[in-house]
């Protein structure tokens, strides 16, 4: 569908565009389109922009996967239908490894996000067919298979658009996890280690370009970024921006007024 170059909602409406394009190349599931509204309703209360509290988490994770000794990348449909280029060139500046990981997970769509990653860019996709032969204990969805030589053994392990139970279980098996939720009540956003309240379209370029300066930093800096890190006050000044924002717009003129 052409979208008029003067549609006051075109951004949002191209980015829907390229979740169904996704789909129809079965590298979104149909579930992800659904996930993709909840996460476009908490970007309209947090004004479809990056907030402070989200470039202080982009620094922390930034920094802890630099410091990673296996910084891994999971990636699902949505994260590689939207940022396909960019998440490649992350892997890139982080040394960071790309293993596919899936809820709705089909050798078809691991196929498709492989060679879609490939396309754009990747030399290596983990967690294909045979090669997710581990599991991550104590978790029954398909998320469980992963890859023994990427997020099984990682100690670092992003996961952009993730489901609760396998932060949760990741967080079980001792390793640090880093998710973009634009939900900051989501069972992620509460479980991860450091949670970016974010769109993955917006946060993803902006973790490539702290991933640039960080890297001349010295681990001691990098520690100490990741030491003064509060995952849980920036999920409160999450709640408090959306709170004031309402309150804002709440007290003013909300009718737009035709011309
Ligand atoms: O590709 P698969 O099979 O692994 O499936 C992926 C989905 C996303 C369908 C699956 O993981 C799922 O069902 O996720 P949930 O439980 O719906 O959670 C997705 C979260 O991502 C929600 O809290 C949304 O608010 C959030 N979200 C959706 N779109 C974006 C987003 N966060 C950041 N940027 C977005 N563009």
């Amino acid at each position: 569908m052409s979208i008029p170059a003067n549609h006051p909602r075109r951004e949002s409406l191209l980015i829907r565009e390229k979740l169904v394009e996704g789909y129809k190349r079965n590298i979104v599931a149909l579930e992800g389109l659904i996930a993709h509204g909840r996460g476009e309703c908490f970007d309209y209360l947090l004004g479809e922009k990056t907030h402070g509290f989200a470039l202080k988490a982009i620094r922390a994770a930034v920094a802890h996967l630099l410091l990673a000794k296996h910084p891994v990348i999971s990636v699902n449909g949505n994260t590689a239908a939207l940022v396909p280029r960019e998440i490649v060139e992350l892997a890139e500046v982080t040394g960071a490894k790309l293993e596919v990981n899936l809820f709705y997970r089909t050798r078809e769509r691991e196929e498709a996000i492989a060679k879609h990653l490939m396309e754009h860019g990747a030399r290596e996709v983990l967690g294909v067919g045979d090669d997710a032969s581990a599991t991550i204990p104590e978790l029954f969805s398909e998320r469980r298979r992963v890859s023994p030589r990427g997020i099984l053994i990682a100690d670092v392990v992003f996961v952009p658009l993730e489901d609760g139970d396998r932060t949760e279980a990741l967080r079980k098996m001792g390793k640090t996890v880093i998710a973009v939720d634009l939900n900051p009540l989501s069972r992620t956003a509460r479980m991860a280690s450091v949670t970016i309240v974010d769109n993955i379209v917006r946060a993803v370029p902006l973790m490539i370009k702290e991933a640039i300066q960080l890297k001349s930093m010295n681990r001691d800096k990098l520690e100490e970024i990741v030491r003064n890190y509060d995952n849980n006050r920036v999920l409160q000044e999450a709640l408090e921006t959306i709170l004031e924002r309402l309150r804002e717009l709440s007290s003013s003129q909300l009718i737009l007024q035709p011309y």
